[in-house]
């Protein structure tokens, strides 16, 4: 199978909380592989474009304001289906009802205030992606621990791979 690439912003509250080596960690452990990685401030147009889909909701201006109001790290993590694989770890929206083990469940109490945000397609990864990153901010590289992660053949080599 080939591996795909998912987009993920530890949000204002996962910063002031802590949580970012914690976040990172997860993903790690889980068998992710890092390929990109940021802390950045979010602009008006940036997060007009990340939220489109939120243009019309009641709490769209709130959540612009809350994400823009401090720095965000972002990350990039690949790997065999690697969108839903890490929703799973990310947990549903509202942290009180996200399931424990998750990082909205084990963290987070809030709607609004949950930590973190993750792609919920391969579309809106790419989309996300190119907010926030250039090509020469994202890299391909032969993770090492992948034999060990996978079954042999169960990754399809990439050509960029080096
Ligand atoms: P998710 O995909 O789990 O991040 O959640 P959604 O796409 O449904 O929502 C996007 C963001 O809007 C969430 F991170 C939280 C925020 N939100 C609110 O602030 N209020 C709401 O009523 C719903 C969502």
């Amino acid at each position: 199978m080939k591996t795909s690439r998912t987009a993920v912003l530890v949000k204002p509250d996962g910063l002031q909380r802590g949580l970012i080596g914690e976040i990172i960690s997860r993903f790690e452990r889980k068998g992710l592989k890092l390929v990109g990685l940021k802390m950045l401030r979010m602009d008006d147009q940036q997060l007009d474009q990340w939220y489109s889909e939120h243009r019309e909701k009641a709490f769209f201006r709130d959540l612009k304001t809350f994400m823009g109001s401090m720095p965000i790290v972002a990350m990039v993590w690949e790997g065999i289906d690697a969108v839903p694989v890490v929703r799973l770890l990310v947990g549903t929206t509202l942290g009180r009802q996200a399931e424990g083990g998750s990082i909205r469940g084990d963290f987070g109490m809030s709607q609004q205030m949950n930590l973190i945000h993750a792609s919920s397609s391969n579309e809106d990864a790419q989309r996300e992606i190119e907010i926030v990153f250039g090509k020469d901010e994202l890299f391909h590289y032969h993770g090492v621990t992948e034999a060990v992660i996978y079954a042999e053949g169960e990754v399809e080599p990439s050509e960029d791979d080096s």
